[in-house]
């Protein structure tokens, strides 16, 4: 079924950058090979968005950042559980560019999350102490986009916190499986598609805007 897209839809693309794709630090496998389906998708929408990864040196998040800790390792901060992750999307560095193969000339918008240095920040609505807020919740209410399709880098962390954080602040969301790839560490992949599941986020594939 070749989905409709009108004046109040947008697409998503969540965290396209070098650190994330293979031979960066924080390495999605295949992220390389949703790049050209995310340049296809996005011509076929009006509106879109994107969103970038943009951390300070010594973030939170790093598990350089915490003597004797190791990446991938889940540690409690004042506002919740953290993974710690490998060095990732420093603010000036190459890794934190978007990919040069990505082609999205008409991009309206990028949002650039988790450059406080004490909070980290998976969704592109709110940081991850689910209280400070981006701003990209009034921008689309103010501009009237409704409905968001959401891909890019990693399915089970920045995707799946933003398209849960959209439905909660009254959007729907529709996450496009296959323009997407997973970190998937402990089960985090699984983990997140029953939360989305359950939060009411849509699941739909590439296939469908052919
Ligand atoms: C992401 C872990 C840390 C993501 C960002 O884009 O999914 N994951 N920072
Ligand atoms: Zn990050």
């Amino acid at each position: 079924m070749t989905q409709r897209l009108g004046v109040e839809d947008v697409l998503i693309v969540v965290d396209m950058q070098y650190d994330f794709l293979p031979g960066g630090s924080l390495a999605v496998a295949g992220g390389d090979e949703i790049v050209e389906p995310i340049n296809a998708l996005a011509h076929r929408f009006d509106n879109v968005v994107q969103t970038q990864d943009w951390h300070p040196a010594g973030h939170i998040s790093f598990a350089s950042t915490h003597p004797g800790a190791k990446p991938f390792e889940l540690i409690e901060l004042p506002y919740g559980p953290q993974v710690l992750w490998p060095d990732h999307c420093v603010i000036g560095t190459k890794g934190a560019q978007f990919s040069a193969l990505l082609d999205i000339p008409h991009v309206q918008t990028i949002v650039r999350k988790g450059y406080r240095e004490t909070i980290d920040s998976y969704s592109a609505f709110a940081e991850n102490d689910h209280r400070t807020r981006t701003g990209l919740a009034g921008y689309l209410r103010e501009r009237g986009l409704k409905r968001l399709f959401v891909c890019g880098l990693a399915t089970d962390y920045c995707v799946a916190w933003t398209a849960e954080d959209a439905v909660d602040a009254g959007f729907e969301a529709i996450v496009i499986e296959d323009a997407t790839r997973a970190i998937d560490n402990d089960g985090s992949l699984e983990n997140a598609w029953t939360r989305m599941r359950a939060a009411g986020v849509g699941r739909t594939q590439i296939a469908d805007f052919l």
